[in-house]
């Protein structure tokens, strides 16, 4: 896939994916559990679950400054999302996301002249790929993790540390940094944080790749924001689409699309890191003691507007 527009501020010249990845600092020198003990701050494999409040800014921007890394982000943003929610999403992106760190947004259009004109920050850089527009919906959702894939072997590999991807319907609300780096990183889900995973949407059809019983789950993920080292992303969206062709294969498909495949994924690979609710917020469930500072939002649905291909 070649970039349709590429305004690289630096040179790309170094494998970082064959290179020791930076994930080396201790989580006791930056992450303070004590902070918030109302909440779950660790998983049962020891993960720990970042919640506002509970890591040092100021000691993970120095340790990251110094090595010097390269954080990727990718969105797609096809037919009226493209109009909808990418100016949105950019502009609060280059204000808050990774602020002091070198960003490399990765953004997977269908129309390149309708890609609006924004200045980015010094440390941002911005590559545009243009990407055919789906048929139906649903594919448009679940092919991203194809093209991401194929992203990450041809380019990103080769550009980023770390790589989030993200949903373009969303916007950032205040920093969103370092301390949501690691090797694997998954988002728990705003609507399903205090459940028990009896009541998860996992996909519940034994025939499906992305089939949870209802003995099993961890956490019910969402599948707007995950992210990882360029490996890690690698196989999770290779996994994932492999779920979704042998499930296209028997004429099925997820309950909720690439979402059911990568909770399966974090279910047989648990993440390194998981975000609390307040790195992907939907106000509409209304104020919450536990949430605190908000760093990415939901922007409100409207699907009859956006969703105009069946
Ligand atoms: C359109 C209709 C239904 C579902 C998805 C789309 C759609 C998604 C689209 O037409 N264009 C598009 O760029 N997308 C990308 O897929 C956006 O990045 C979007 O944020 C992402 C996931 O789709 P969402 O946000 O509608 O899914 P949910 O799970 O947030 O409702
Ligand atoms: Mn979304």
């Amino acid at each position: 896939m070649e970039p349709w527009i590429a305004i690289p501020n630096r040179s790309h010249s170094q494998d970082k994916y064959s290179r020791k990845q930076s994930t080396g600092i201790p989580l006791s020198s930056w992450f303070q559990p004590s902070a918030r003990p109302e909440v779950p701050t660790w998983t049962r494999w020891s993960a720990p679950i970042v919640w506002d409040g509970t890591f040092k800014t100021s000691v993970l921007n120095s340790y990251y400054k110094q090595q010097e890394i390269t954080i990727g982000l990718t969105v797609f943003a096809i037919g009226r999302y493209l109009d909808k929610y990418l100016m949105d999403f950019l502009v609060s992106a280059d204000v808050f996301f990774m602020v002091g760190h070198r960003v490399i947004f990765y953004i997977m259009v269908d129309d390149v002249a309708k890609v609006p004109e924004i200045t980015l920050g010094p440390q941002r850089t911005l590559k545009l790929f243009q990407i055919k527009q789906e048929s139906r919906w649903q594919d448009v959702s679940m092919m991203r993790m194809k093209t991401i894939g194929d992203l990450v072997e041809e380019c990103i590999r080769y550009e980023v540390d770390f790589v989030f991807c993200m949903d373009v319907d969303q916007v950032f609300q205040r920093d969103y940094g370092v301390e949501a780096l690691d090797e694997s990183v998954a988002q728990l889900h705003a609507w399903f944080y205090n459940m028990q995973k009896m009541s998860f949407t996992y996909e519940r059809n034994p025939a499906s790749a992305a089939y949870i019983s209802y003995e099993e789950g961890d956490y019910y993920y969402h599948g707007a924001v995950f992210g990882g080292t360029p490996l890690q992303i690698l196989n999770l969206t290779r996994q994932c689409y492999q779920g979704i062709l042998r499930d296209k294969e028997q004429d099925m498909e997820a309950i909720w699309h690439d979402e059911s495949h990568l909770n399966k994924y974090f279910l047989l690979n648990k993440p390194a890191k998981l975000l609390s609710p307040e790195y992907c917020w939907d106000y509409k469930i209304g104020s919450s003691s536990q949430i605190h500072n908000i760093k990415l939002s939901w922007m409100p649905k409207e699907y009859k507007k956006v969703r105009d291909n069946s």
